[in-house]
């Protein structure tokens, strides 16, 4: 079994294991830790990557990043409208409203949903895991930002599924990196204690993250998160980036928006100058030869510069930071440490920025870079039954209050509940009572679509069926668990009818209910559960099932919702009333209108990219047995004119290079595309002649070896 947690950035990817020595973050083909999230389509075949982003300013529209943030959006959804003209490759309108990505893959046009955009780089960083594992891989941990609604979790939910990954987690980014942060720290406070509180910051190159956790030993609670949903690395390129064209502009009349090669282009080379200033604030130049009309263009900048033109996103730094004090409601002097990962943290001003607002050093114990991935690696080893780790508990919270809303009997009044309030502990289940005498429908949406960084509060709606009145004709009793699950993301995940036994008294009834505003015979009773999800166990559907009921009596009374307090808590607990006989029959559960994809197209995507892993790897083949033949042509040659010259006769090497020589024309005329099998037979035929040399020189080589050798023995 394997242990992985993936860090998918919008712009960089990171990838840790876990190895019997600990969590390590691995390397790719390239030797490097960073896999950029870029995936170019070909007409043979997908790079996916290194690959992919290095020949970023060749085929572009064909080459797909910046994809993050359109999980789960509409084509017409304003974040993605308003990121359209920025991108380099086009965007489509898919059938089901979605925007998707419109390519030239394999000599056609082709549009590919996000999700599958995303289950390529997903395959691409399992196919790395698994080198470096040399086992295959399919358990693992994927984070997400705190922010990501319903539709954006299920959306990466489902491209992890299209990689053929059984994602046990999708982990918020600054847990996880909350997680790397505590699992090590071996002073934190006993229960008894003060919690130790730290602030955890994460710019990455498109959002700014911040949540306020309270650690105590052997577990961590997320107490508040907030964001700027579009702050991060992008913004200070951007910056760099519109001052450049101004300058190109008067400088040397090049309108350099109009061409997107050189607009690419100036972008690399702005994300390289602005690193170069976060190391000194000296004068800096920029020079980009053949950058546009065959004209070199060169310029200069330095940090001071750099900060003026950027004083509009470092205003926005400190946002965030107050919200998560506020939500909390505590001081900065309750903060005991501030920790700061992503790339863009790197940037002096921000950091400032961060340090002045808490009035303290800001710490950067953790690698800024690999901390999320460690951290999903980390849930990934607890999840894990395949590793023993040190017992450490999570518990999240939910960044959107939810809110259920039904139709009275009078079908004229709703009913309307939230279950989940802000930073409302999660995972977490609940318990709902209904009394219907017919099924009934529950609509699922986020309480306040003005704090939400999404344009649709719905969630979906739950139908639960097949409710009859009791023999009586009395309504009867319906249990309805609503849950936000491993995932952060939401359901109606069950329902129950609940009947009298015959001969029983109902017992039952005597259990507080707590009235709702909406409908005279509608009662509203939660019941509190809580999750142990160390030992959670995955359901086909890849999400976490194992809710327990809580055995911890004490501590979630408190979490009633609709404000209503009442002593059911102790029924909840299975505590002090005396446990009533009742039948309880399941009740189907359907979801309609949840945002995300048809379960019938997910299916044809994961045998989709299957097929194009396969594509892959024929291509893959193909061009390593052709490349084969051009190093052996290389090789031979050079060494015909060297090591080799004197185990070969002069006619033979002579007719050899010739030979070697037609290879090569060979290789770049009719020889440019043919099929595998042609490649291999063109070095076998090489090799029959090349070896012989290979085995004199060897010998020669050996023999004095062998002497010394033997003259050892001797
Ligand atoms: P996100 O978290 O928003 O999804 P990401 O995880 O891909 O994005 P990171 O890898 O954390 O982002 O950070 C990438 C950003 O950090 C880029 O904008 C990059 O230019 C910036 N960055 C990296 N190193 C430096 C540096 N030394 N100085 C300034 N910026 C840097
Ligand atoms: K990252
Ligand atoms: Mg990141």
């Amino acid at each position: 079994m394997s242990v992985v947690g993936i860090d998918v950035g919008y712009q960089n990817c990171h990838i840790g294991v876990a190895r019997s020595g600990g969590i390590e973050t691995i390397t790719n083909e390239y030797s490097d830790r960073c896999t950029p999230a870029c995936v170019s389509l070909a007409s043979k075949n997908r790079m996916i990557g290194n690959a992919a982003k290095s020949q970023m300013t060749t085929n572009f529209k064909n080459k797909v990043h910046g994809f993050k943030k359109f999980h789960g959006r509409a084509f017409d959804d304003p974040f993605v409208q308003a990121e359209k003209p920025k991108l380099p490759y086009s965007l489509h309108k898919l059938p089901n409203g979605n925007a998707g990505v419109k390519v030239r893959y394999l000599d056609e046009d082709k549009v590919f949903t996000v999700e599958q955009i995303t289950g390529m780089l997903l395959t691409k960083l399992k196919e790395t895991s698994e080198s470096a594992l040399k086992k295959p891989v399919v358990d693992c941990v994927i984070s997400v930002p705190s922010f990501f609604t319903d539709a954006e979790r299920r959306s990466v939910f489902d491209a992890s599924q299209i990689a053929g990954l059984n994602c046990l987690r999708l982990i918020n980014d600054t847990t996880a990196v909350a997680l790397a942060y505590g699992i090590y720290k071996q002073d934190l406070p006993t229960p008894e204690e003060r919690p130790r509180n730290v602030v955890f910051v994460d710019m990455g190159h498109a959002s700014f993250q911040v949540s306020l956790t309270a650690f105590h030993k052997g577990k961590l609670k997320v107490l508040a998160t907030a964001f700027d949903l579009h702050l991060g690395g992008r913004n200070f390129d951007e910056a760099l980036v519109d001052f450049f064209c101004e300058e190109f502009k008067s400088k040397y009349k090049l309108n350099v928006r109009e061409n997107p090669r050189a607009l690419l282009r100036l972008h690399q080379e702005c994300e390289k100058l602005k690193k170069l200033m976060s190391a000194t604030s000296s004068d800096l130049p920029l020079n980009i030869e053949c950058f546009m009309n065959d004209i070199d263009v060169s310029s200069r900048m330095n940090r001071g510069q750099f900060e003026d033109m950027t004083a509009q996103y470092l205003m926005r730094v400190e946002t965030p930071l107050k919200a998560v004090l506020e939500q909390s409601k505590l001081s900065r002097d309750d903060v005991y440490a501030v920790e700061i990962v992503g790339g863009a943290t790197r940037i002096p001003a921000v950091k400032e920025r961060i340090a002045k607002f808490f009035g303290k050093d800001i710490s950067t114990t953790l690698n800024a870079d690999e901390a999320v991935a460690r951290g999903c690696a980390l849930q990934c080893a607890i999840l894990s039954p395949a590793f023993k780790v040190r017992e450490f508990s999570i518990i999240d919270v939910v960044p959107f209050p939810i809110t259920l809303r039904w139709k009275t009997p009078t079908e004229d009044a709703l009913g309307e509940c939230e279950v989940f309030s802000k930073n409302h502990a999660a995972p977490f289940s609940k318990v709902i009572t209904f009394h219907k005498k017919e099924p009934f429908d529950l609509e699922a949406f986020y309480s306040c679509p003005q704090e939400l960084p999404y344009p649709d509060h719905r969630i979906g709606c739950f139908s639960v069926q097949n409710v009859a009145p009791q023999p009586d004709g009395e309504s009867s009793k319906v249990k309805v668990k609503v849950r936000v699950n491993v995932h952060g993301i939401f359901s109606v995940s069950s329902a129950s009818l609940i009947e009298k036994q015959k001969g029983e008294d109902m017992q039952i009834d005597s259990e507080p209910m707590v009235q709702t505003e909406g409908g005279a015979e509608e009662q509203v009773l939660l019941l509190v559960q809580s999750r142990k999800y160390t030992k959670m166990q995955v359901d086909q559907e890849g999400q976490g099932q194992g809710d327990q009921q809580n055995e911890d009596n004490g501590s979630n009374t408190k979490d009633w919702a609709c404000g209503e307090k009442t002593d059911a808590a102790a029924v909840a607990a299975g505590g002090s009333k005396p446990r009533v006989q009742v039948k309880s029959t399941e009740l189907p559960v359907v979801a309609n209108n949840i945002r995300q994809l048809d379960r019938d197209v997910l299916k044809d995507f994961v045998d989709c990219e299957h097929q194009m892993i396969i594509q892959d790897k024929f291509v893959k083949e193909l061009n390593d047995a052709k490349n084969a033949v051009e190093e052996y042509v290389y090789e031979l040659r050079d060494k015909l004119c060297g090591i080799y010259e004197k185990y070969i006769t002069l006619d033979d090497s002579n007719r050899l290079t010739l030979m070697l020589e037609d290879t090569e024309n060979w290789l770049y005329e009719e020889g440019e595309d043919q099929p595998k099998h042609v490649y291999e037979e063109k070095l076998d035929a090489l090799k029959t002649l090349g070896q012989p040399i290979q085995d004199r020189h060897r010998e020669h080589e050996d023999r004095p070896r062998a002497f010394e050798e033997l003259g050892k023995k001797i």
